[in-house]
Order: structure tokens, then sequence, then C-alpha cells
């Protein structure tokens, strides 16, 4: 950190850009040594983050009781999208309290306060591509001084390589007795949790006729539950198959006397019973975050 002389004091209600007393992003203010900048009170006047940089900010409750900090963040265009994980470390003397807000419908995603004073805490949350999102932090019960925090939060890529395959349209090709291997994941696009229908993942696969043809969802992630579906050329459903416990595998079996004719057929994984885990607080990620499915279809 930048020791800054008596002569380069900035109060937090100044930026001190180039020729400033200060270097343009930080300034000494009641916490000490701020890079954040004031105001932010609000979603409109949120400040552009970028991913992986430190902020350490001041909740000046002495001069405004009711201070927030807002922060916006856009997630990467990459197909599958990622999770953002938000830390809340060097707390001082006051409870923090963390929201993340989708700029899409300004709805909450998650809202979460530390356990103490001087308590860090950590958020995280899934994201789509492209997607804007605000964080919030600001001061929960009556704190008698300005108290300060570091912000660092950071975005992880979440890979699957058949993506975007999120509609029958989109369906990959796969070819039957080899296995793919891929991510059940969404991101939130609004306030609302991401639905069974945004974990879509659409296979195509080339089946002969009147054989009976079995499709097996494996290394489900111990976060949610499989779902599998058959489809024929022409989208009808054929069969489906779940289970009911998380992370257990998922083995749909269809009879030879329902696959009339030679040809595409069409095979869904996805989740089902949306359990509400794709934010959270703390370091442990929900594992559909970060492993792989693997999805074989067979006809012995
Ligand atoms: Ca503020
Ligand atoms: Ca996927
Ligand atoms: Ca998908």
């Amino acid at each position: 950190m930048r020791i800054l002389t008596a002569a380069a004091v900035c109060t937090l209600a100044m930026a001190c850009g180039p020729g400033g007393a200060a270097d343009a992003g930080t300034m000494l203010g009641p916490c000490g040594v701020v890079n954040e900048v004031e105001p932010n009170e609000t979603r409109d006047t949120a400040a552009a983050y970028t991913f992986g940089t430190s902020i350490n900010g001041c909740l000046d409750v002495k001069a405004n009781p009711a201070d927030e900090d807002w922060y916006e963040i856009t997630a990467p265009n990459d197909l599958t999208g990622g999770f953002v994980q938000m830390k809340l470390t060097n707390v001082g003397a006051g409870t923090i309290q963390g929201s993340i807000y989708a700029v899409a419908d300004n709805g909450a995603i998650r809202n979460e306060y530390a356990s103490g004073d001087g308590a860090n805490l950590s958020l995280f949350f899934s994201a789509k591509a492209g997607a804007k999102y605000r964080l919030a932090i600001e001061n929960i019960f009556a704190a008698d001084a300005p108290y300060r925090y570091t912000m660092q939060t950071t975005y992880t890529k979440v890979n699957d390589a058949y993506e975007p395959n999120d509609t029958r349209a989109d369906a990959k090709a796969m070819t039957l007795g080899t296995p793919v291997n891929g991510t059940l994941f969404a991101g939130y696009s609004s306030g609302s949790a991401p639905g069974d229908d945004d974990y879509a993942d659409w296979f195509s696969v080339t089946l002969a006729a009147n054989k009976a043809v079995q499709v097996k969802l494996e290394n489900v992630p111990t976060s949610l539950n499989g779902h599998l579906l058959l489809y024929d050329s022409g989208g009808t459903e054929i069969a489906s198959m779940y289970s009911s416990n998380e992370g257990a595998s998922v083995t749909l079996n269809v009879t030879a006397d329902k696959i009339l004719s030679a040809g595409t057929y069409y095979v869904l994984a996805k989740k089902i019973f949306v359990t509400g885990d794709a934010a959270g607080r703390d370091d442990t990620l929900p594992t559909h975050f970060t492993s792989q499915y693997k999805l074989t279809v067979t006809q012995p």
C-alpha cells in the first residue's frame, strides 16, 4: 500500500485524480487509505468493477449512517457462463452485509450478512455469459465509527465443450457407445434462480430400428437431481427417467418396440427439482459448478 504524506490527504468525497495530491484511485478517508470512489450509494452510481481487483472500501457510518457501496460487474461472453465469488475480508468494527442483484430486473439474487463485528463474508452465484450484476456492501447493525473492508470478486469459467445446446435445434451430435462429458450449469439471468430447463443439454444420436436403447447419466453432481429424456426425430417424447436422490446416476431403458425406425433421436439431460443452490454464502460451492457428468447412449 502506498504511504501518503500529510499533503496528500484527500477526503472520501473527493477523487484525487492526476495532478491531485494522491495517485488516481487512492484516497485517505476516515477508514485510512481506500481506493473506493464515492459517491456510490445507489445502483445508478455503482462503480464499474474489474474481476480480480481488490477494493479497499469504507462504510462511513458516522458521516452517513446509510452509507452503501455499489459495484457493477459483467460476466464474460463465454457461452457456458461461470461462477462469481465475492469475498469481504479485513472487515473493521462492524457487521458487514453483502447483496447481489441482477441488472436485468434489479431483482435480488442473494443477500447475506456476516456472523458478527469484524467477521469476513463470502457470497457466490452462477452467472450467465454476458449478463450484468451489481454488488452492494453495507453495514447492517448500529456501528459507532466508520469501518473498512476489502472486497475481491472473481469469475471462474465453467467448462462445457458442447454448449450452446439448450434447445433441440442446438443439439450436439454424440456417437452411440461413446460417452460425452458436460456440465449441468445455468447462470442467473434475473433475480429469479435459473429453472430446470435452463440446465438443458441436448444431444442428437443415430439409432438402429427395433433395438432397445439405454441412456445413462453418471457422475451426477451431488448438488442436483439428474433427469433424462429421449425424443424421436420430430421432437416427440418417447421416454424419461429421473432420480429423487441428488448425485445419483440415472438410467433410462427404452424397449425395442419404441424405436420404430432408424435415424436421428434426441437425448435431453437436465436437472429436476429446483433447489435454489445456484447462489449462497461461504466458500463451499455446489458440486455442479465444478464437476462434469458422463452421458452414454448404447444399443446393446
Ligand atoms: Ca458509499
Ligand atoms: Ca451444459
Ligand atoms: Ca446447455
